[in-house]
């Protein structure tokens, strides 16, 4: 029994600093380097961005109803999310900022119901 008390201690503690981490991901004074505009017409503006590794990039929410941007893609009309980023949701006007530090192409999607499948997705090109 004591053994179940101790995962579940160390779970909780797992989880506490993954969330921490997630925190410390959103400083909103970081203005280095691209920003997306979320809306509106449920639409990231640019749609696909290329930056070197270490940029940062700032998602804005232009638009008067919530949106949010998370990697993933939209498969057979289904928004399947991969885990590598995503931000709460922003209400208008707020932004979230992500540095993208490993080269690769990121797909990325608006999480709210409809909208990724509306075109409200988007693409960051992480060159070496
Ligand atoms: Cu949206």
């Amino acid at each position: 029994m004591k053994r179940f008390v101790w995962l579940g201690l160390v779970a909780l503690l797992v989880v506490g600093v993954a969330a921490g981490c997630g925190g410390t991901k959103q400083p909103a004074a970081q203005t280095d380097g691209v920003t997306i505009e979320a809306g509106p017409g449920l639409k990231f503006t640019p749609k696909t961005v290329t930056v070197k590794a270490g940029t940062t990039v700032t998602w804005v929410n232009k638009d008067t109803m919530e949106h949010d941007a998370a990697s993933g893609k939209v498969e057979n009309g289904q928004v399947v999310l991969d885990g590598y980023f995503r931000s709460p949701m922003l209400k208008p006007g707020e932004k979230w900022s992500f540095t993208f530090d490993k080269p690769g192409t990121y797909p990325y999607v608006c999480t709210v119901p409809g909208h990724a499948q509306g075109g409200m997705v988007g693409e960051i090109v992480v060159e070496p």
